[in-house]
């Protein structure tokens, strides 16, 4: 069984991830300090339903499948806790097997703070941005480079690091020919956030990893994920995912749906013509998957553009009304001054062929796939909160 690290396991996308690789056959163990949760409380951004711990996730999953999925918590900023899990000294904090489960094949970075609004709360939330992302990116490159040259690592980048340029998007790469010679070079990146700066750093720190040391490393610059459920969360109520619908961690089509539930029209930004690419969850949990069964070669940074289809900010806030009228629900759309600096009109055309290529099968927004979203949050209605859904953290 190859064993994967999971780093980031306890969020929105470490978890489904992890039940994903143990459900077919790979040997998983999953670090977290309960950054997300922790934040959460602080800035009190309440959650869809309430989520057990990433230790008693563990042991449920391993009740109902008799596979072991073993838990670190700990703070990945130390350099000595990334080492301990390249080195054998690790100390679990579940595990039914408390042997090492020798150096990872794989290692997938979702390790940081992925809130562009929380990185522009104020200085303070900048700092927390920039010293976590920054500091587990590099501890471990540093400790792959030292204990584990063959590890795959597979990060997760995001679209927001190209920004919406005037030009066709590439997959990471852009050959320029300047002055009579060519060269290839990392497609430009022009952030739209101190997140999504964090992320640009991260590709040049490993992108210097690569070049020195020979490592393998595969970026995936993903678009915003929707979803609430995938085929390994669906089989138990306290296997789902963290789920957030509020300003701070929650991504527009999530919030769309939940606002369209609790009768609060939907907040598009400004002109609301920002396009972006996005995706299903379970297709996040298929493209990581795939790049893990076709690793990078040594010395190669691989990246694919990790999207499935575009769509404008009205085009989502148009079929959440559609869809919702369908249901029964008078959805209403509400254009709200835009809190964030950005352009509300732009071109968008990002290349994104890649992870097809090696086996991914995409699944789009279907009208079917939203209404299985209204039904999951309709029957956690309840527990909205229509107070932590705006709160304009600016951007200026
Ligand atoms: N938007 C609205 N109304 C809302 C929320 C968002 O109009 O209530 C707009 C935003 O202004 C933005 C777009 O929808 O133009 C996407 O916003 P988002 O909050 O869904 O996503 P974003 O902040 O860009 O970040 C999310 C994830 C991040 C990931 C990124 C991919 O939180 O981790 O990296 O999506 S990307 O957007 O391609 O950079």
């Amino acid at each position: 069984m190859p064993h994967i690290l999971i780093l980031g396991g306890d969020g929105y996308l470490g978890w489904p991830t992890a039940m994903y690789f143990s459900h077919r056959g790979y040997d998983v163990t999953v670090v977290d300090n309960y950054f997300r949760r922790n934040a959460c409380l602080e800035l009190d951004t309440g959650m869809l339903y309430p989520v057990p711990t990433l230790v008693q996730r563990a042991k449920i999953w391993h009740e109902k499948t008799g596979n072991e999925i073993k838990v670190v918590i700990a703070d990945l900023q130390d350099p000595a806790v990334m080492r301990s899990l390249f080195s054998g000294s690790i100390r679990y904090n579940w595990a039914v097997n408390e042997e090492f489960s020798g150096v990872p094949e794989v290692v997938v970075h979702y390790a940081e703070q992925p809130s562009a609004p929380y990185s522009l709360i104020n200085h303070r939330y900048a700092n927390i941005t920039l010293t976590n992302n920054l500091l587990v990116t590099n501890n471990l490159m540093f400790a792959v480079r030292d204990y584990a040259r063959d590890t795959h690592i597979i990060k997760l980048g995001t679209m927001g690091e190209y920004g919406t340029p005037n030009i066709d998007i590439e997959e990471g790469w852009i050959e320029i020919d300047h002055k009579g010679k060519k060269d290839r070079f990392l497609f430009p990146r022009q952030a739209s956030s101190l997140y999504h700066t964090t992320k640009i750093m991260d590709t040049d720190l490993l992108w210097f990893g690569v070049r020195m040391w020979n490592l393998r490393v595969t970026d995936l610059m993903q678009g915003p994920v929707y979803g609430i459920e995938t085929e390994e969360s669906k089989t138990d109520d306290r296997l789902r995912m963290i789920f957030n619908y509020d300003e701070v961690f929650g991504t527009i089509l999530n919030r769309f749906i939940v606002q369209a539930v609790a009768d609060y029209p939907l907040t598009v930004y400004g002109k609301g013509g920002q396009t972006r690419g996005y995706l299903n969850i379970s297709d996040t949990l298929q493209c990581v998957h795939m790049s893990a069964e076709t690793p990078a070669q040594k010395g190669q940074l691989r990246i694919f553009n990790q999207i499935m289809e575009t769509f404008s900010a009205n085009e989502l806030a148009e079929k959440v009304q559609r869809v919702g009228k369908n249901m029964g629900y008078d959805v209403k759309i509400n254009h709200i001054e835009n809190p964030r600096k950005e352009a509300e009109e732009h071109y968008y055309n990002p290349t994104y062929q890649g992870l097809i290529e090696i086996g991914v099968n995409p699944h789009y927004l279907t009208d079917e796939v939203m209404e299985g979203m209204f039904r999951t949050v309709v029957k956690n209605k309840s527990n909205i909160r229509t107070d932590v859904i705006f709160r304009g953290i600016k951007w200026g």
